[in-house]
This record gives C-alpha cells, structure tokens and sequence, in this order.
C-alpha cells in the first residue's frame, strides 16, 4: 500500500513534511575502504587496478589488457542488432542536438571607464566517464554522460566500466563509439575513479569525473573531489506526477512504475485532483504490477515510498511538488504550460500525456542525469556546463586605470596590503609624470 494524503486531511502538514525528510537510502559507511582502495591504487596504479579487479569481479588482468582493444571492441559491437543500433544512434543524435543548443556564448564589451571586460568558456581538457556494471549499466547513460562532454569540446574522453567476469554489455561500448569516446578500460568501482583521478602508467588522469555508481563508487567521487571535479552525488530516482480527472489511469500507474522499477529506494509520486483518478491509479498498479520482470523492486519501491495525495486543485499541487522539488515532474493536465509556470523546483519537466519520462530517458533529447533528493531546489541536471569552465577576462586602458586605480589602491590600504596599493601606484604615478611633461 503507498502513502495516501488528502490535503483536508488535519494531519495533513506534519505526514508530509515526513514525506520531505524520508531517507530512501541505507547509509552503509564505506568511506574508509574506499579511501584504502583510492591509497592503494595512488601507490600501486596498475598492479592495484589488476590486483583489485581480480578480487571484485573475478578477471585476471595485467596492465596490457586493462585498455578495451580495438578488435575487441569492434568484436562487441558486432553483436549488437540492427534495430538495437538504429535506436541508440538516433537517441545520440537527439541528445547531440539538444546539448549543443546549450553551447554558451562568449562575451566582451568596453565599459565607459574604458575597461574592456568579458568571460570566454573553454572545455575541461580531459574527462571521465564511470559506467557502472551489472543491473544499473544502462547504454542510455553512457550517451548522457559522454554526448554533452563531446558537444563541449572535451579533447580526451576516458571510460571505465567494470567487466564482471569478463562479461561487457556490447550496447554499452556501441554507445561509447557512437558519443566519441576515446579510452575504455574494464575497471570498475572506486579503484576506476581513483585511477582517473590521479593516473596509473595505464591511464593518464583526467580533470573530471561524471556518471552514477554504486556506494563504493559515490564515496570515492567525493574523495577525489577537489583533485578532480565531479557532477554529482545521484541518489535514488524519483517523479512526480500531477494529473487531472479524464487522465488515463493506467498510463499514469506505468509512468510510476517505471521510476518504481530503477530500485526499491525509488520514488513515485501521484497528486491529483481528483479522488476516483487516484483510486483507479492505485488498483492499475496493483494490476500491472505482477508482470513486471522487475516486480520485486517496483513492488518494494511502491510499497515503502510510493505515494498519493489529493489535493483542492492544481495550484496546491503545484506548491507541494515545489517543496518536493522532484527529479521527474509531469504534468498530464489539460493546459500544461500553464501549469509548469507555476513550477521552479524540478531536474526536468515532461509536459502532457503524450510526453511520458520514459521517452526522457531515452530520446527526447534533455539530459537524463538529473539532481535527485530535492537537490532540484539548487542543482540542475548534467549539460554542456559541466564539461566547460568560465575564464574572465578584463584589459585597462590607461585613462581606465586612471579613474578606477584609486580606489582600488584605497582598498588595498584598508586591508592593510601595501603591495597591492604600490603595484597600482605606481602606473598612476607614470601617468601622472606623463600628464605633467
Ligand atoms: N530514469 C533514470 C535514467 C534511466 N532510465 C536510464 C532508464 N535508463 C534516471 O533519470
Ligand atoms: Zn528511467
């Protein structure tokens, strides 16, 4: 049984701040194996990665075989079906399309002082991409991940997915050609991500490191952060659906077991206005359920986080998905435009009934590595901007340095840093001779 709410109901107000501040995740600590992991691969670099990657996923190694070969890769990927090969080409194609719209511009103007001023974007140099293994190693992640960092400019793109027994995904490595990407090693977990933070004689390190993992995988991002940058800290996913009386029940019960199926610590939520809407969604879930192969997870993803509350109309629907701040917002409404006016807080928007998130996950086209655990209030999904830093850039003419210099050199004396004043008086003080010859 999900949570149910009505927003009459008295209690309402303390059941859902409950709701805001349920921890959907066990918090296992592996900080300090992983900080063991990231010291051993720093020391040791290669023969770790070997040594590590016999004992995780079962695979003798040495430092020639961690890199994917090219016979091997092209090997994979001819396995790979027509029809699997035209889908995942034309959702990188999208997804190309998309991310470069999101390129920004450069910018420089001479402000009246006579200060030439302006920033310019460049690309991080190199990047990395972590993959996860088994269940969660998703080829539509490796396009999110890889496509933006493409679009940017990034020079080197370095892949690291861990190969359990041997066995990759082809699809994966399909993905990987198709976004560009240059270096794949079958090293998994936080030994990969320390290795591409800091370098083995294998793998040269790279400035940044994005893409989901597991727990391991997430601690060992934020060791390294700092050394390198990172995306983000993804936790589980979740939507929330806003729908109106006449939706229909069982696309809404699908679209809420699809985000149910991702992991038990999932989360789907429904706010309606309508009552008979939400029993009829609740009894199409219960329906649809059992014939899913991953009925075990939705099942336990429904049950302990699921929820649905009816609310008095659609504006407070849209105040309460505003506090959630959803990772997934849609809304099946008659005027969704109108509605996502009145909604800030969410990673991404799908509008309409014929927009279901799935498709986002896909092919749309918008990233799918979006901020999770109400993060949406501060954070936006992965783009080309992650993958590009600013560099700002100011020139003075010296009638410029003429009018602004002064107080800068006042400033520097209220802060007691002579230095600072003497380096800026002292081409006041050339112009000034050269005013007075
Ligand atoms: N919904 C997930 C992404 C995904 N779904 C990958 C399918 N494959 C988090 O946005
Ligand atoms: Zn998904």
């Amino acid at each position: 049984m999900p949570i149910t709410l009505k927003t009459t109901d008295p209690d309402f107000d303390r059941r859902f701040a409950d709701i805001l501040v349920m921890k959907r995740e066990d918090s296992t600590d592996v900080n300090d194996a992983v900080a063991r992991i990231i010291a051993d691969t720093r020391k040791r670099g290669d023969l770790a990665l070997c040594e590590l990657t016999a004992r995780f996923d079962r695979l003798e190694l040495t430092p020639d075989s961690l890199r994917f070969g090219p016979e091997e890769i092209a090997a994979q990927i001819a396995k790979v079906s027509d029809e699997d090969r035209a889908a995942l080409s034309m959702a990188a194609e999208r997804i190309r399309a998309y991310h470069a719209r999101q390129m920004p511009e450069n910018a420089e103007w001479t402000d009246p002082e006579g200060a030439t001023l302006g920033w310019r974007w460049s690309p991080v140099s190199a990047a990395g991409l972590y993959v996860p293994g088994g269940q969660a190693t998703y080829p539509s992640s490796v396009l999110m991940n890889a496509v933006p960092a493409r679009v940017a400019g990034v020079r080197r793109l370095v892949m690291c997915v861990p190969a359990p027994d041997g066995v990759i995904n082809p699809l994966v490595l399909l993905a990987a050609e198709l976004a560009g990407v240059d270096e794949i090693y079958r090293v998994g977990g936080a030994q990969a991500v320390a290795a591409m933070a800091y370098g083995t004689d294998t793998i040269a390190p790279v400035d940044k490191i994005t893409g989901p993992g597991n727990a391991y995988v997430a601690a060992a991002k934020r060791q390294v952060f700092g050394r390198v940058g990172i995306d983000m800290i993804a936790g589980p996913s979740e939507v929330l659906i806003i729908a109106e009386g006449g939706q229909n029940p069982d696309w809404i019960a699908l679209d809420l077991l699809a985000q149910a199926e991702h992991d038990a610590d999932a989360q789907s939520i429904l706010i309606t206005t309508d009552p008979a809407l939400a029993d009829a969604v609740a009894g199409a879930v219960d329906r649809l359920l059992p014939s899913l192969p991953r009925a075990e997870i939705a099942g336990a993803s429904w049950r302990d986080y699921g929820t649905i509350i009816i609310a008095r109309d659609l504006d407070e629907a849209a105040a309460l998905s505003d506090r959630v701040a959803p990772e997934h917002l849609e809304l099946l409404v008659d005027d969704p435009e109108a509605l996502a006016g009145k909604c800030t807080h969410a990673g991404a928007i799908f509008l309409g009934a014929f927009t279901p998130e799935a498709v986002g996950d896909y092919v749309s086209g918008p990233n799918h590595v979006l901020p999770t655990a109400r993060s949406a209030r501060f954070s936006s999904g992965l783009s080309v901007m992650d993958f590009l830093k600013r560099t700002t850039i100011a020139r003075l003419s010296p009638g410029a340095l003429a009018q602004i210099g002064p107080a800068a050199v006042r400033l520097a004396a209220s802060e007691g840093l002579q230095a600072h004043g003497q380096s800026v008086q002292a081409r006041l003080d050339q112009l000034n001779e050269g005013q007075g010859s």
